[in-house]
């Protein structure tokens, strides 16, 4: 039983991520009084053993009401590296009420020999890359950012989101359903028998998504890679350890 050193705390967990799931594991193991939260952009978000609250705060002051009604001591920041907004919320309510925040934050994938991408800065510049003639294309980027590529309608998409499409989609295209974390395995087999030969990636970082990325590789299928929005300057760690002494605790070892 780990016992918490220094003034009470109650943390709140902005989560979503596989990486926020197993901060929440540790936590909770650690007896932690904390809150985990999710978007709410999907239907059947995984349990987390921590009480749990769903959907947005509403805005900055929302946030900011949130953490002096709950009394949370301290944020983890534990969100999607394009989840810009709810970051840049998080630094400000943060501020606004003088509460310690700290981002759990994976490191982007690096370019590795043999890797073919295209580095762009956005959503646009993705479309913009493409070629015109027709092919097949893979849009790993989920529903939320997928209309630009009407503009390029030519192309055969294959698109994946974690629950069914709702409605029509702006453009024709096969949906995978399917929340990952995904396989090599599974990624070549699917990258073979589509033909895929782009794919459309952001840099999340992370072993949730990486295996498409392997896939390419090995595939020599080229990646237009789009690159992580800018963030304020705030606390950062890459690993769950560091966020547990930040609270005040050691993991178990190998934890
Ligand atoms: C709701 C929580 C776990 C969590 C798994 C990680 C890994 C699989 C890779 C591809 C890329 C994508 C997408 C993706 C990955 C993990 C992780 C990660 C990318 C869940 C989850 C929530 C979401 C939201 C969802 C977004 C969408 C993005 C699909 C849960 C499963 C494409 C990001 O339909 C929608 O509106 C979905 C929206 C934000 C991006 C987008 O803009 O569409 N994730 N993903 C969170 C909430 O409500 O707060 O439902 O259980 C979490 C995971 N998604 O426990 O193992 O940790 O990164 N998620 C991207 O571009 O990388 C899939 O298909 O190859
Ligand atoms: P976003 O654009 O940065 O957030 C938009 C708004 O959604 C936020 O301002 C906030 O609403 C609400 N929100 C986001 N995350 C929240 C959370 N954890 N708890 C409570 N409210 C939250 O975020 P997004 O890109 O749509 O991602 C939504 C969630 O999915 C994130 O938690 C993220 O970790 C997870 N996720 C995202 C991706 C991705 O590719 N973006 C990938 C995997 C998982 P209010 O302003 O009303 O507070």
């Amino acid at each position: 039983m780990m016992v918490s050193q220094g003034s009470t705390i109650r943390a709140l967990i902005l989560g979503g991520t596989a990486d926020a799931g197993q901060l929440a594991a540790e936590v909770a193991r650690a007896r932690i009084d904390a809150v985990y939260s999710y978007g709410g952009r999907t239907r059947a978000p995984a349990d987390q053993p921590l009480p749990t609250r769903i959907g947005g705060f509403g805005g900055v002051n929302g946030l900011a009401d949130t953490i002096r009604g709950e009394g949370i001591t301290h944020v983890i920041d534990a969100t999607h590296p394009f989840a810009a907004e709810m970051s840049r919320n998080a630094i400000q309510a943060c501020a606004q009420t003088g509460t310690q925040l700290i981002a759990l934050e994976r490191a982007p994938w690096l370019k590795a020999p043999g890797d073919n991408w295209i580095e762009v800065t956005d959503i646009n510049a993705a479309v913009a890359a493409l070629p015109a003639a027709p092919t097949n294309v893979f849009l790993a980027i989920g529903r939320q950012h997928i209309a630009p590529f009407a503009g390029k309608p030519q192309h055969a998409y294959t698109l994946r989101f974690v629950d069914p499409p709702e409605g029509s989609l702006p453009f024709a295209a096969d949906v995978i359903v399917s929340r990952g974390p995904f396989t090599l395995q599974s990624e070549l087999e699917m990258m073979r028998a589509r033909e895929i030969a782009w794919i459309v990636a952001r840099n999340s970082g992370g072993d949730g998504a990486r295996a498409k990325i392997d896939a390419a590789r090995m595939l020599g299928v080229p990646v237009i890679m789009i690159s992580r929005p800018e963030l304020p300057e705030r606390r950062r760690v890459e690993s769950v350890t560091e966020v547990m002494q930040w609270l005040g605790h050691s993991t178990r070892l190998g934890a």
